[in-house]
């Protein structure tokens, strides 16, 4: 029998961090009696009261949320990182190493009203959300290493809001994930002398499986070694290193991309698909000012939704204790996507 990927176990290699995962499409017809999580409620009024987020409401710190129009950017009351604090001793003992970890943690709000996302704002609402991250990226930036932007959709991601917004935690260390693509993708530059995710926006044009939408400077596809069911990745066809490179055109058409990769993923169970999403690109803080041509900005959505609005895939016993499996191919998650309609279902006319 000749092996087909559609059909036959196999692994995939992830160039990206190094990392193998296993995919096994034989499986994907498995009957499920397991957990089923709470249909996610839709409705949020436009204001509310009691909800710290929203304008003229205080939050837990005491401070009064203004009256905002646009985005509003506010230092998280529950920080995992502060600018200061007592340093821990430098050890060089192998078995219980420890470093400084300083930073800060922000949040964004999207929007003055609470009922409306991505797929229901207008393109300039979108638009100035993308300028608040690369706003954030340059300040935060010129003083710490890593700036990770990210959000956090759904209950069962653990978003603890119903108001549009997104997270900023920065450090003066690089963390894991981050750290692998910078080391990957410099081994790949030092090896082949172009970036790696130029290589791969080349290819994933050419072979048009994994492609999920694409505009003149934007591609979204399920990457070939994508662990989560419906997880993308948001990359640019000309290469840019960061958040701040992205010029105006560029910030219109992700501002399209993102209203479209929202709708598709609402449309795919007629829900508020949760995901955890985020952007990564070259590091700044001191290394700011360096060209790194080898680092290719780009933006990863993970969404834990399998087979409903309610069963989600879950990463334990093999994924926890050997590496990620998948059962689902990351070509046909991409065909799901890419025949569902560019708005929402609630959207359309
Ligand atoms: P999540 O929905 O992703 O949990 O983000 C909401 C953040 O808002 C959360 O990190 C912060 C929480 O600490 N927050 C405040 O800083 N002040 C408040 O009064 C409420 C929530």
């Amino acid at each position: 029998m000749a092996f087909n990927p559609s059909e036959h176990q196999h692994l995939r290699y992830n160039p990206l961090k190094g990392e193998w995962v296993l995919v096994s499409p034989h499986r994907a017809l498995r009957p499920w009696s397991g957990q089923v999580e709470p249909a996610p409620a839709e409705a949020v009024p436009a204001f509310d009261p009691n909800n710290p987020l929203c304008p003229g409401v205080q939050r837990s710190s005491g401070i009064v949320t203004p009256q905002y129009k646009s985005t509003y950017v506010f230092v998280n009351d529950f920080p995992a990182l502060l600018e200061e604090g007592p340093e821990p001793a430098e050890s060089n003992d192998p078995l219980f190493q420890t470093k400084s970890a300083k930073g800060t943690c922000r949040v964004i709000c999207y929007h003055p009203h609470s009922n409306v996302y991505f797929t229901t704002m207008s393109l300039s609402e979108v638009v100035a959300i993308i300028n608040e991250w690369i706003k954030q990226t340059q300040e935060l930036g010129k003083k710490y290493v890593w700036v990770q932007i990210f959000e956090n959709r759904g209950i069962i991601m653990g978003c603890s809001n119903p108001h549009p917004h997104c997270q900023i935690w920065t450090s003066n260390f690089m963390p894991n994930e981050p750290k692998a693509k910078d080391q990957h993708q410099k081994e790949y530059y030092e090896k082949y002398k172009r970036p790696l995710l130029q290589d791969y926006v080349k290819r994933e044009l050419e072979q048009k499986t994994r492609i999920v939408y694409e505009n003149e400077e934007w591609l979204i596809v399920v990457p070939y070694w994508a662990i989560w069911p419906y997880e993308t990745l948001v990359l640019p066809k000309r290469q840019i290193q960061r958040f701040t490179d992205v010029d105006k055109n560029q910030k219109e058409m992700l501002a399209k991309a993102l209203k479209v990769i929202v709708a598709k993923y609402d449309n795919v169970f007629k829900c508020n698909f949760p995901y955890s999403m985020g952007w990564h690109g070259a590091p700044t803080g001191d290394k700011f000012k360096e060209s790194m041509p080898y680092w290719t900005f780009h933006g990863c959505y993970y969404p834990p939704l399998l087979r409903s609005a309610t069963v989600k895939k879950f990463m334990v016993g093999y994924e926890l204790l050997a590496q990620c499996q998948r059962d689902l191919t990351p070509e046909l998650a991409a065909s799901v996507l890419r025949q569902q309609p560019e708005t929402r279902f609630s959207e359309a006319k």
